[in-house]
Protein backbone atom coordinates (compact mmCIF):
# COMPACT_ATOMS: atom_id res chain seq x y z
CA UNK A 1 0.00 0.00 0.00
CA UNK A 2 1.72 3.61 -1.18
CA UNK A 3 1.40 6.29 1.62
CA UNK A 4 -0.51 9.07 1.62
CA UNK A 5 -0.11 12.36 0.96
CA UNK A 6 -2.35 15.45 2.66
CA UNK A 7 -2.77 17.98 -0.68
CA UNK A 8 -4.36 21.03 -0.17
CA UNK A 9 -7.01 19.44 1.88
CA UNK A 10 -7.11 16.05 0.34
CA UNK A 11 -5.37 12.40 1.14
CA UNK A 12 -4.17 11.40 -2.07
CA UNK A 13 -2.07 8.32 -3.03
CA UNK A 14 1.94 9.32 -3.22
CA UNK A 15 2.64 8.59 -6.15
CA UNK A 16 -0.49 10.96 -7.54
CA UNK A 17 0.73 13.81 -5.04
CA UNK A 18 1.97 16.02 -7.70
CA UNK A 19 3.08 19.64 -8.63
CA UNK A 20 2.66 21.67 -11.20
CA UNK A 21 5.95 22.54 -13.02
CA UNK A 22 4.36 26.22 -13.17
CA UNK A 23 4.47 26.11 -9.54
CA UNK A 24 6.67 28.57 -7.78
CA UNK A 25 7.86 26.58 -5.73
CA UNK A 26 9.41 24.36 -7.94
CA UNK A 27 10.40 27.48 -10.06
CA UNK A 28 11.74 29.95 -7.84
CA UNK A 29 12.16 27.93 -4.65
CA UNK A 30 9.30 29.85 -3.51
CA UNK A 31 7.67 28.79 -0.59
CA UNK A 32 8.31 27.57 3.21
CA UNK A 33 8.32 24.20 4.83
CA UNK A 34 8.93 22.07 8.30
CA UNK A 35 10.47 19.26 9.14
CA UNK A 36 9.18 18.12 12.52
CA UNK A 37 9.56 14.81 14.20
CA UNK A 38 7.36 12.74 16.61
CA UNK A 39 8.05 10.70 19.81
CA UNK A 40 5.47 8.05 20.56
CA UNK A 41 2.71 9.41 18.29
CA UNK A 42 3.10 13.06 19.20
CA UNK A 43 4.74 15.63 16.59
CA UNK A 44 7.60 17.41 19.17
CA UNK A 45 7.15 20.74 19.95
CA UNK A 46 4.46 21.07 17.28
CA UNK A 47 3.31 24.66 18.26
CA UNK A 48 6.80 25.76 17.94
CA UNK A 49 7.16 24.38 14.22
CA UNK A 50 3.89 26.10 13.28
CA UNK A 51 4.96 28.82 14.87
CA UNK A 52 7.77 29.14 12.70
CA UNK A 53 6.07 28.35 9.72
CA UNK A 54 3.75 31.12 9.79
CA UNK A 55 6.47 33.03 11.00
CA UNK A 56 8.59 32.23 7.37
CA UNK A 57 5.48 32.92 5.52
CA UNK A 58 5.05 36.37 6.54
CA UNK A 59 8.74 37.27 5.73
CA UNK A 60 8.10 35.95 2.35
CA UNK A 61 4.40 37.46 2.63
CA UNK A 62 3.01 34.45 2.17
CA UNK A 63 -0.64 33.66 3.59
CA UNK A 64 -1.12 30.07 4.35
CA UNK A 65 -4.72 29.10 3.63
CA UNK A 66 -5.11 26.88 6.99
CA UNK A 67 -5.11 27.73 10.17
CA UNK A 68 -2.48 26.14 12.57
CA UNK A 69 -4.98 23.91 13.84
CA UNK A 70 -6.79 23.06 10.80
CA UNK A 71 -2.55 22.02 9.94
CA UNK A 72 -2.43 20.54 13.22
CA UNK A 73 -5.26 18.07 12.45
CA UNK A 74 -3.89 17.05 9.11
CA UNK A 75 -0.86 16.46 10.29
CA UNK A 76 -2.24 13.36 12.69
CA UNK A 77 -4.90 12.83 9.59
CA UNK A 78 -2.65 11.82 7.29
CA UNK A 79 -0.23 10.06 9.66
CA UNK A 80 -3.66 7.79 11.19
CA UNK A 81 -4.48 6.98 7.26
CA UNK A 82 -0.85 5.90 6.89
CA UNK A 83 -0.75 3.74 9.86
CA UNK A 84 1.57 5.72 11.16
CA UNK A 85 2.56 5.59 15.30
CA UNK A 86 6.04 7.23 14.79
CA UNK A 87 7.08 9.66 11.44
CA UNK A 88 9.06 12.56 10.23
CA UNK A 89 6.42 15.24 9.01
CA UNK A 90 7.41 17.55 6.41
CA UNK A 91 5.16 20.05 6.17
CA UNK A 92 5.35 22.64 3.23
CA UNK A 93 3.87 25.74 1.48
CA UNK A 94 4.20 26.77 -1.75
CA UNK A 95 3.65 30.13 -3.38
CA UNK A 96 1.50 27.69 -5.81
CA UNK A 97 0.75 27.96 -9.48
CA UNK A 98 1.52 31.30 -11.48
CA UNK A 99 3.19 32.42 -14.82
CA UNK A 100 6.62 32.12 -15.68
CA UNK A 101 8.55 35.19 -14.01
CA UNK A 102 9.46 35.72 -10.73
CA UNK A 103 6.76 37.99 -9.64
CA UNK A 104 4.37 36.02 -6.83
CA UNK A 105 1.49 38.11 -7.86
CA UNK A 106 0.25 35.75 -11.04
CA UNK A 107 0.06 33.07 -8.62
CA UNK A 108 -3.09 31.46 -7.72
CA UNK A 109 -2.80 31.04 -4.42
CA UNK A 110 -0.61 28.58 -2.29
CA UNK A 111 -0.04 24.75 -2.26
CA UNK A 112 0.11 23.06 0.61
CA UNK A 113 1.26 19.45 1.28
CA UNK A 114 2.37 17.18 4.50
CA UNK A 115 4.35 14.26 3.82
CA UNK A 116 4.39 11.30 6.49
CA UNK A 117 7.48 9.34 6.06
CA UNK A 118 10.23 7.35 8.17
CA UNK A 119 12.88 9.35 9.68
CA UNK A 120 16.49 9.49 8.12
CA UNK A 121 18.95 9.62 10.97
CA UNK A 122 22.92 9.76 11.24
CA UNK A 123 24.68 6.26 11.54
CA UNK A 124 24.59 5.01 15.35
CA UNK A 125 28.36 4.69 15.50
CA UNK A 126 28.65 8.32 14.62
CA UNK A 127 26.49 8.91 18.41
CA UNK A 128 28.73 6.45 19.59
CA UNK A 129 32.39 7.82 18.32
CA UNK A 130 31.69 11.29 17.40
CA UNK A 131 31.49 12.75 14.08
CA UNK A 132 33.92 14.84 11.53
CA UNK A 133 32.74 17.63 10.14
CA UNK A 134 34.75 20.73 7.96
CA UNK A 135 33.99 23.89 7.45
CA UNK A 136 32.19 25.12 3.94
CA UNK A 137 33.69 27.43 1.75
CA UNK A 138 30.37 28.42 0.81
CA UNK A 139 29.46 31.60 3.34
CA UNK A 140 26.04 31.18 4.93
CA UNK A 141 23.57 33.79 3.02
CA UNK A 142 23.97 36.89 5.19
CA UNK A 143 20.32 38.32 6.66
CA UNK A 144 19.80 41.20 4.42
CA UNK A 145 20.14 38.78 1.61
CA UNK A 146 17.88 36.09 2.81
CA UNK A 147 17.13 35.62 6.16
CA UNK A 148 18.24 32.13 7.24
CA UNK A 149 15.71 32.69 10.16
CA UNK A 150 13.24 31.99 6.83
CA UNK A 151 12.64 28.21 6.54
CA UNK A 152 12.37 28.70 2.82
CA UNK A 153 12.44 26.40 -0.12
CA UNK A 154 15.89 27.97 -1.03
CA UNK A 155 18.26 25.61 0.25
CA UNK A 156 21.04 25.77 -2.50
CA UNK A 157 23.02 27.61 -0.12
CA UNK A 158 23.10 24.46 2.28
CA UNK A 159 23.40 22.40 -0.23
CA UNK A 160 26.75 23.73 -1.99
CA UNK A 161 27.65 23.65 1.43
CA UNK A 162 26.71 20.02 1.86
CA UNK A 163 27.88 18.79 -1.73
CA UNK A 164 31.84 20.20 0.15
CA UNK A 165 30.99 17.70 3.08
CA UNK A 166 30.63 15.16 0.54
CA UNK A 167 33.76 15.70 -1.80
CA UNK A 168 35.35 15.85 2.32
CA UNK A 169 34.00 12.39 2.77
CA UNK A 170 32.24 13.83 5.98
CA UNK A 171 28.47 13.67 6.92
CA UNK A 172 28.15 17.70 7.93
CA UNK A 173 29.89 21.05 6.86
CA UNK A 174 30.06 24.12 9.08
CA UNK A 175 28.88 27.18 7.48
CA UNK A 176 30.50 30.62 8.80
CA UNK A 177 28.68 34.04 8.00
CA UNK A 178 30.04 36.70 6.13
CA UNK A 179 32.04 38.31 8.91
CA UNK A 180 33.61 35.12 9.50
CA UNK A 181 31.73 34.21 12.46
CA UNK A 182 30.22 30.65 12.87
CA UNK A 183 26.54 30.55 11.75
CA UNK A 184 25.35 26.70 11.73
CA UNK A 185 25.78 23.09 9.70
CA UNK A 186 23.67 23.28 6.41
CA UNK A 187 20.86 21.15 8.48
CA UNK A 188 22.09 21.51 12.16
CA UNK A 189 22.84 24.15 15.01
CA UNK A 190 26.27 23.91 16.31
CA UNK A 191 27.23 24.07 19.95
CA UNK A 192 30.61 24.28 21.66
CA UNK A 193 31.73 23.51 25.75
CA UNK A 194 34.14 25.84 27.01
CA UNK A 195 35.08 25.59 30.71
CA UNK A 196 31.77 23.83 31.61
CA UNK A 197 30.18 26.24 29.96
CA UNK A 198 27.61 25.65 26.62
CA UNK A 199 27.93 28.23 24.05
CA UNK A 200 26.34 28.63 20.90
CA UNK A 201 26.23 30.92 18.26
CA UNK A 202 23.32 33.39 18.56
CA UNK A 203 19.84 33.55 15.82
CA UNK A 204 22.02 37.22 14.44
CA UNK A 205 24.80 35.30 13.40
CA UNK A 206 21.96 34.36 10.23
CA UNK A 207 20.79 31.13 11.31
CA UNK A 208 18.10 29.13 11.21
CA UNK A 209 16.48 29.64 15.17
CA UNK A 210 16.61 25.81 15.41
CA UNK A 211 13.74 24.36 17.78
CA UNK A 212 16.18 21.62 19.16
CA UNK A 213 18.56 24.42 19.65
CA UNK A 214 16.29 25.93 21.56
CA UNK A 215 15.26 22.56 23.66
CA UNK A 216 18.77 22.27 24.51
CA UNK A 217 19.18 25.96 25.61
CA UNK A 218 16.38 24.71 27.90
CA UNK A 219 17.66 21.48 29.46
CA UNK A 220 21.21 23.11 30.06
CA UNK A 221 19.81 25.36 32.29
CA UNK A 222 17.81 22.73 34.10
CA UNK A 223 21.12 20.59 34.26
CA UNK A 224 22.82 23.45 36.10
CA UNK A 225 24.71 24.48 33.08
CA UNK A 226 25.45 28.00 32.28
CA UNK A 227 24.43 28.13 28.83
CA UNK A 228 25.37 31.56 26.21
CA UNK A 229 24.46 32.77 22.81
CA UNK A 230 27.60 34.22 21.98
CA UNK A 231 29.44 34.89 18.30
CA UNK A 232 32.32 32.17 17.93
CA UNK A 233 35.24 32.31 15.32
CA UNK A 234 36.14 28.60 13.82
CA UNK A 235 39.72 29.22 16.89
CA UNK A 236 36.78 28.57 19.61
CA UNK A 237 35.61 25.83 17.76
CA UNK A 238 39.43 23.90 17.38
CA UNK A 239 39.85 25.22 20.85
CA UNK A 240 36.41 23.70 22.21
CA UNK A 241 36.58 21.02 24.91
CA UNK A 242 33.24 19.55 23.20
CA UNK A 243 31.23 20.39 20.26
CA UNK A 244 27.90 18.92 19.21
CA UNK A 245 25.14 19.49 16.48
CA UNK A 246 21.47 19.79 17.18
CA UNK A 247 18.52 19.42 14.46
CA UNK A 248 15.31 17.57 14.46
CA UNK A 249 16.55 14.78 12.46
CA UNK A 250 20.14 14.63 14.52
CA UNK A 251 18.67 15.20 17.89
CA UNK A 252 22.28 16.01 19.49
CA UNK A 253 25.26 14.61 18.08
CA UNK A 254 28.92 14.58 19.21
CA UNK A 255 31.63 16.72 16.98
CA UNK A 256 35.07 14.80 17.27
CA UNK A 257 36.82 16.38 14.39
CA UNK A 258 36.67 19.54 12.66
CA UNK A 259 38.70 20.39 9.55
CA UNK A 260 41.16 17.19 10.34
CA UNK A 261 41.69 19.01 14.13
CA UNK A 262 40.76 16.82 17.20
CA UNK A 263 38.02 18.33 19.18
CA UNK A 264 39.02 17.57 23.42
CA UNK A 265 40.09 14.15 23.99
CA UNK A 266 38.27 13.35 20.59
CA UNK A 267 35.92 11.40 22.04
CA UNK A 268 32.04 12.90 22.51
CA UNK A 269 32.76 14.61 26.53
CA UNK A 270 31.01 14.19 29.23
CA UNK A 271 28.62 17.67 28.96
CA UNK A 272 27.87 16.06 25.52
CA UNK A 273 26.79 12.65 27.21
CA UNK A 274 24.77 14.54 30.09
CA UNK A 275 22.57 16.66 27.65
CA UNK A 276 22.05 13.50 25.38
CA UNK A 277 20.54 11.68 28.12
CA UNK A 278 18.20 14.63 29.40
CA UNK A 279 17.49 14.98 26.05
CA UNK A 280 16.67 11.10 25.84
CA UNK A 281 14.79 11.63 29.23
CA UNK A 282 12.68 14.53 28.30
CA UNK A 283 11.32 13.07 24.64
CA UNK A 284 10.31 9.84 25.83
CA UNK A 285 8.35 11.50 29.04
CA UNK A 286 4.80 13.13 28.54
CA UNK A 287 4.32 16.68 27.34
CA UNK A 288 7.63 16.87 25.21
CA UNK A 289 5.59 18.70 23.26
CA UNK A 290 5.91 21.60 25.42
CA UNK A 291 8.58 23.79 26.84
CA UNK A 292 10.61 20.95 29.90
CA UNK A 293 9.09 22.20 33.37
CA UNK A 294 5.70 23.93 31.84
CA UNK A 295 2.78 22.37 33.17
N1 LIG B 1 19.73 24.83 10.60
C1 LIG B 1 19.22 24.54 9.39
C2 LIG B 1 19.72 25.25 8.20
C3 LIG B 1 18.21 23.56 9.29
O1 LIG B 1 17.69 23.25 8.11
C4 LIG B 1 18.35 23.24 11.70
C5 LIG B 1 19.33 24.22 11.73
C6 LIG B 1 17.90 22.62 12.98
O2 LIG B 1 16.61 23.07 13.33
P1 LIG B 1 15.56 22.16 14.14
O3 LIG B 1 14.36 23.05 14.26
O4 LIG B 1 15.29 20.94 13.30
O5 LIG B 1 16.17 21.84 15.42
C7 LIG B 1 17.78 22.90 10.46
C8 LIG B 1 16.70 21.85 10.39
C9 LIG B 1 15.87 17.43 6.25
C10 LIG B 1 15.70 18.06 7.57
O6 LIG B 1 15.00 16.66 5.82
C11 LIG B 1 16.37 19.22 7.87
C12 LIG B 1 16.17 19.84 9.09
C13 LIG B 1 15.32 19.28 10.01
C14 LIG B 1 14.65 18.12 9.71
C15 LIG B 1 14.85 17.49 8.48
O7 LIG B 1 16.88 17.70 5.59
N2 LIG B 1 16.86 20.99 9.31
Amino acid sequence: MSLKVWMNGELVAAEEAKIGVYDHGLLYGDGVFEGIRTYQGIAFRLQQHLERLYRSAEAIRLVIPYTPQQLSGAIYETMKANGQSEAYIRLAVTRGVGDLGVDPITTKGPTVFIITDKMALYPKEMYEKGMSIITAKTIRTPSGSLNPKIKSMNYLNNILAKIEASDAGVAEALMLNYEGYVAECTGDNIFIVREGKVLTSPVASGILEGITRDCVLELAGQNGIEAKETNLLPDDLYGADECFLTGTAAEIIPVTKIDGRTIGTGEPGPITKLLIESFHKYVNSQGHSKPPGSP
